[in-house]
């Protein structure tokens, strides 16, 4: 078994249950969780249906930034909600306003060497101090909360080889655009993506985290960067230096795979409409008109991101034709930024600056208008997910997006002359004050509902035989954002699953819901990469509640089809990926034995047609999801172990 990356070492050191063989199942002890707002609500329930007394972890942390827009009680009903729940189980609460979870989690808890599981698929932004921090559903979460380790597949571990240092006006963010040129949104899938070589140490936290945070887009399990003399400094910054250990990969260090990037080289890049793999060099789509510009989101609002906005606008204004938007990552972002002046120069240039949090991330306000082009630092631009319809937006670095708030169109920034000199705090401003611990005993704590939270829907365990209709048949690289969409109304509708339901796949097919209301047993048939993007498990939740039990796609990404199992959905993936043409909507399937063939470890089903021919399926599941599915679901398991 080949050793010595960081990745392995961190999971030899939290390893309880299989071999460390890449591909094969293996459990690890979770020390840290996150959720937050929009799945935290979801996960705390489930952690209160598996009935302990206090959270079983070193640390969990609730935060509240998503569902930041109070048009009703709803949101504002669910952050008293998770602020109760929190305090009665052990939880710290990091209040709205506080900051996106994964910059807040960077900068006051991340911690080398242990691990952390979040309800938030870009929860491996904490990798870039050296964690491995994992993604997940909130059920998962929920698991972890109550002490239980994560199972995953023992992932391949990528090297990515940095020499050199980045070029001026180009930053971290133009790096794993890069890398997502390269590789693609499913690019890597089953992997670990470890940063190694001379160049890491040229690369700050916040830039790391910000490469870290965007592997995710790869559909990576995690990526890890080593805890070196640049880690401790930064914690030492944040005056929790007592946290820091070294972890750096051995000189022999074996990776499943090698990839070159020479820092030097690397050059401003976009990820143009509407995947962020469709990566170009910004020179070739320079001039564009450019109606919105928003710098934010866990990817780049840091301190440094800030910091380089400001300096570059400085005695400059923003332009006439554009909305300059600015973002804080989190409350600490902003002090500083309050602290240096940088807020002064970037509000006096004319941008529009507004509260910690996801905001237009997620679609919660901050869509672009009609036919125009916004170029947002974010994460994801999956159609759509502005709230625009169609939508034209563009993910750059910070350097690119202030370079477009001046001009007025896509521009590369290095026509802006000479970069700002940057400078990384010796101190940030630690003021923990919007982190609220919980109490040593929170036995008495009421819990406070809104109405818009409603019980958990309980699921029957699977049939002896599927009959299914396939309700809806779709393509490649469907995201979580097609199933179960965001945005400012659907997103308040988290803790409410027969509300949500009414969205589910409204974004392909807006009378899906109606439909799958009229009958069922139902199949959903996909392509490549299917359930790419978030971490919600309503994606999974909803379909199940309106009677899909099956998936049948080419493959699936990690989260979701972790997910699915959660909720006892089958995910089954073509064995000869060339019978995708032969299911139409409308067919109708039937997977004979189906409850036998879980329990009995077979790899293959056969479903039979309508027309009575046979198509071959592959069942890639561990022991524990078959027993997962057989018994209806994750809760339904853990309830009957506990
Ligand atoms: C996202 O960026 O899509 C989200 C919103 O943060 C999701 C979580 C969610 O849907 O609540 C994620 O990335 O997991
Ligand atoms: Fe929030 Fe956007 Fe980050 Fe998701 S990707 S956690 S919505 S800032």
């Amino acid at each position: 078994m080949p050793k010595g990356t960081v990745t392995q070492k961190i999971i030899e050191r939290h390893l309880v249950e299989g071999t460390m063989t890449p591909g094969e199942p293996i459990a690890i002890k979770i020390d840290q969780t996150l959720t937050q707002d929009a799945t935290g609500t979801m996960a705390y329930l489930e952690f209160e249906s598996i009935g302990i007394d206090r959270v079983r972890t070193e640390l969990s942390v609730s935060y509240v930034d998503h569902n930041l827009l109070q048009t009703d009680f709803k949101n504002a009903d669910d952050h008293r909600f998770l602020q109760s729940i929190a305090a009665r189980y052990g939880i710290y609460f990091s209040r709205p306003g506080n900051g996106i979870c994964h910059q807040v989690h960077l900068e006051r808890f991340s911690r080398p060497g242990r691990t952390l599981l979040g309800s938030d698929s870009h929860t491996p932004t904490a990798g870039g101090c050296g964690m491995l921090a994992i993604g997940a559903g909130g059920m998962d979460v929920a698991l972890a909360m109550a002490g239980q380790p994560f199972h995953l597949r023992m992932p391949h571990v990528v090297g990515i080889h940095l020499t050199g240092a980045l070029p001026e006006w180009v930053s971290a963010k133009d790096v794993i655009l890069e890398l997502l040129r390269r590789l693609s949104v499913k690019g890597g899938i089953g992997k670990v993506m470890e940063y190694f070589g001379p160049g890491v140490k040229t690369l700050s936290v916040p830039d790391r985290a910000a490469i870290a945070n965007l592997g995710t887009e790869l559909g990576a399990t995690s990526t890890v960067f080593p805890s070196d003399d640049v880690t401790r400094e930064f914690l030492r910054a944040q005056d929790r230096v007592e946290v820091w250990e070294e972890i750096l990969p051995d000189p022999d260090a074996h990776y499943s795979q090698v990839i070159e990037i020479e820092l030097d080289k690397m050059e401003p890049m976009a990820a143009c409409p509407s995947s962020p793999d469709n990566v170009v060099p910004i020179r070739e789509i320079e001039g564009k008109k450019v109606a919105q510009v928003i710098v934010g989101s866990c990817a780049n609002s840091s301190f440094r991101d800030i910091q380089v906005v400001s300096k570059a606008i400085k005695g400059k204004t923003v332009h006439p034709d554009v909305s300059f938007e600015i973002n804080p990552g989190s409350r600490q972002v902003l002090e500083m930024a309050a602290k240096e002046g940088l807020l002064m120069d970037l509000i006096h240039a004319g941008a529009r600056i507004h509260q910690s949090g996801c905001l237009g991330c997620i679609g919660m306000g901050q869509a672009p208008p009609t036919d125009s082009i916004s170029l947002r630092t974010f994460t994801r631009n999956f159609p759509g997910r502005s709230g625009t319809k169609p939508d034209y937006v563009y993910l750059v670095s910070p350097e690119t997006a202030v370079a477009a708030a001046i001009t007025g169109e896509i521009t590369d920034p290095r026509r802006l002359g000479k970069a700002p000199t940057l400078e990384e705090p010796r101190e940030y401003i630690v003021n923990d004050s919007s982190i609220i611990a919980p109490p040593e005993d929170g036995s008495t704590v009421e819990i406070v509902r809104g109405p818009n939270i409603k019980p958990l829907p309980k699921f029957d365990p699977m049939p002896d035989d599927l009959k299914l209709t396939v309700i809806l048949k779709v393509g490649d690289n469907i995201t979580t954002d097609h199933i179960m969409p965001a945005g400012s109304k659907i997103l308040p509708l988290r803790s409410n699953c027969p509300a949500i339901s009414e969205y589910c796949f409204s974004a392909v097919d807006p009378e899906f819901a109606k439909r799958a209301k009229e009958g069922g047993p139902w199949a959903v048939v996909g392509g490549e990469n299917y359930g790419q993007g978030s971490s919600r498990e309503h994606a999974a939740l909803a379909p199940r509640y309106l009677g899909v039990r099956a998936k049948i796609v080419k493959g699936f990404a990690r989260i979701h089809k972790a997910n699915l199992i959660n909720f006892g959905i089958v995910p089954l993936t073509f064995k000869d990926p060339a019978d995708y043409e032969r299911i139409e909507q409308g067919a109708c399937i039937t997977i004979h034995g189906i409850r036998e063939a879980l329990m009995n470890g077979a790899q293959e089903v056969t479903a039979t047609l309508d027309d009575g021919t046979e198509i071959g399926l592959i069942l890639e599941l561990s022991n524990r999801d078959r027993e997962i599915l057989t018994k209806g679901g994750l809760l339904n398991w853990v309830r009957d172990r506990v």
